[in-house]
Order: structure tokens, then sequence, then C-alpha cells
């Protein structure tokens, strides 16, 4: 199956060709995460467009949610298969009222490829839910929003992270396709990333684990 034909597939909702076009790929060698990159999100990002402009309403965004997720679920032994040490143990979740959770998941799969060790808590998190996984010893708070409409509710769960007296004890990473750096730096977070990639850098970045891990070297030297 070529690249067009797995992104229609996608597109059109059809699970079961989406699967078989990534094993196709697959077997042709491409390395998992440009089938992610070059097909399936953009793929995704056309659905958006659809839906947009009205050729595509909330069952033809969900069935090709539902194709998108069967494509990932075949990557996703290899996406995550980086098998690194533990770096720390994060929290994760879409804010309440959003429902998206691809990218979301994308995250957090590959902050496990790297190493973390992610408490994922959903979708429809309740800012109560962030401060609790605070209180139980998560370094890291994810909030992932998908929409203008949630969007504020990062800056409750921050508000709330505060209110309880925990706001010192932990870094807040923001993401999600409405939010930009400056409206997380507006809001109080600590860092932003625009996509799984960039997350696992701004983990690693924000726990200063880089600097931990050359610390622990120079100790192990000296
Ligand atoms: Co929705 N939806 N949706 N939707 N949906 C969008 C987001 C929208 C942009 C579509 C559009 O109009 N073009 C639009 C939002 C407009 C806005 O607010 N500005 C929209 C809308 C309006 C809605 C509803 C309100 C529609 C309605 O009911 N009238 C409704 C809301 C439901 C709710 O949440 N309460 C709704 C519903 C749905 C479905 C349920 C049908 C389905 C979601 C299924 C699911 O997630 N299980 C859906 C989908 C599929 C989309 C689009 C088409 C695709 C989203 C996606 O999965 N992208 C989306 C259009 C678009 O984004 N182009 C759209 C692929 C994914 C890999 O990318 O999620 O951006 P993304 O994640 C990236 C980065 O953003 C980043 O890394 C990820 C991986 O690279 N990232 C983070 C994400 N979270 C991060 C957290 C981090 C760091 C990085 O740190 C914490």
């Amino acid at each position: 199956m070529d690249k067009q034909t797995l992104f229609d597939a996608v597109v059109n909702g059809e699970a079961v060709s989406v699967v078989a076009g990534v094993r196709a790929a697959l077997a042709e060698g491409l390395p998992a995460s440009e089938i992610l990159n070059g097909t399936l999100i953009p793929a995704m990002n056309e659905v958006g467009r659809l839906f947009e402009v009205k050729d595509f309403y909330i069952p033809e965004m969900m069935r090709a949610a539902n194709a998108m997720q069967a494509g990932v679920a075949v990557l996703k032994p290899l996406l995550a298969g980086a098998g690194a040490r533990p770096a720390g143990k994060l929290a994760f979740g879409t804010v309440k009222g959003d429902l998206h959770d691809i990218g979301k998941n994308l995250v957090v799969l590959m902050l496990e490829g790297a190493g973390f060790e992610v408490l994922d808590l959903g979708v429809d998190v309740h800012p109560e839910r962030f401060v609790q996984a605070a209180q139980a010893g998560c370094r890291l708070i994810g909030l992932s929003a998908m929409l203008t409409t949630t969007m504020p509710n990062i800056k409750l769960t921050i508000d709330a992270l505060q209110a309880a007296g925990v706001r010192d004890q932990v870094k807040v990473m923001v993401g999600g396709a409405a939010l930009t750096e400056s409206y997380a730096q507006l809001i109080g977070a600590d860092g932003f990333a625009g996509d799984a990639s960039a997350a696992v850098r701004e983990a690693k970045h924000l726990l200063n684990l880089e600097a931990h891990e050359v610390a622990a070297n120079h100790h192990l030297l000296g």
C-alpha cells in the first residue's frame, strides 16, 4: 500500500486498511516515526480541515480517530521500544471538558519510551485529580488541551495546584493544537511542547535530567 492510500484510509476511517497499510509500510522498512509523522498525523490534520469546511461531521471525525488509533497501536511497541532507565514519575491528562486523547496518548507513549513512568489520567480530567497526582509524588504534570474552550481549564488546574500548596513541588508542561508558547507563559506553565518529541525534550529539560545525569557521572568518576 502506498503512502497516499494509507493517508486516504485514515481520512476515510478504514481501520482495517490502516492496520494493513502500516504493517506493509513497516515490512518495506519504513521507520515507525516516519509512518506516524509523515502519513498518520498529516491525515488527521486533513480530517480537521475537512471538519472545518463542513465536509466532515462528528461521525466521520470519530471514524478517522479510531482508524488512526488502530494504526498507532501497531506502531506502539516500536515507538516505545527505547528501553531507557526510569527517569522520574509524571502525570498526564487532557483537561476538564476535553475528550481529545490521540495527541496526549502519543506524548505519553514517547515519554514512556524515553524512560519516564507516566500516570495517564485520561481525558476530561478534573483539576483535583492533578492535585492528587502532585501530592502522590509526581514531579511533572502534563496538561493537554485541544479546544479554545478548554484552554482556560489549564489555568484553572495550575491555580488548583497553587491553592493546594503543591505548585512549587511540580513542573507543569502544557501542549495541544490550540496552544502556543506565549499562552503557556501567560498562564504560568513552566514549559510548552508542540509535538511528542519536543515533549520528551522539554520534560527532560524541566526536570533538569541531563544535568543530574552529568552530576551522577562526575560523582562516579570522582
Ligand atoms: Co475535535 N476538534 N472536536 N474531535 N478534532 C479539533 C481539535 C478541531 C481543531 C477541528 C477543527 O475544527 N478543525 C476543533 C477545535 C477548534 C478549536 O477549539 N480551536 C475541534 C472541535 C471543534 C471538536 C468538537 C467541539 C466538535 C463538536 O462537537 N462540535 C468536539 C469536542 C469534544 C470535546 O472534547 N469535548 C470534538 C470531538 C472530536 C472527536 C471525539 C470526534 C475526535 C477526538 C477523538 C479522540 O481524540 N479520541 C476529534 C478529532 C479527531 C479532532 C481532530 C480532527 C484531530 C485531533 C488529533 O487527534 N490530531 C482535530 C483537528 C486537528 O487537530 N487538526 C480536532 C492528531 C494528534 C497526533 O495531534 O492532538 O495536536 P494533536 O497532538 C500533538 C500535539 O498537539 C502535541 O503532541 C501531539 C503529538 O505530536 N500535544 C502535546 C498534544 N498534547 C500535548 C501535551 C503536551 C505536549 C504536547 O504536554 C503536556
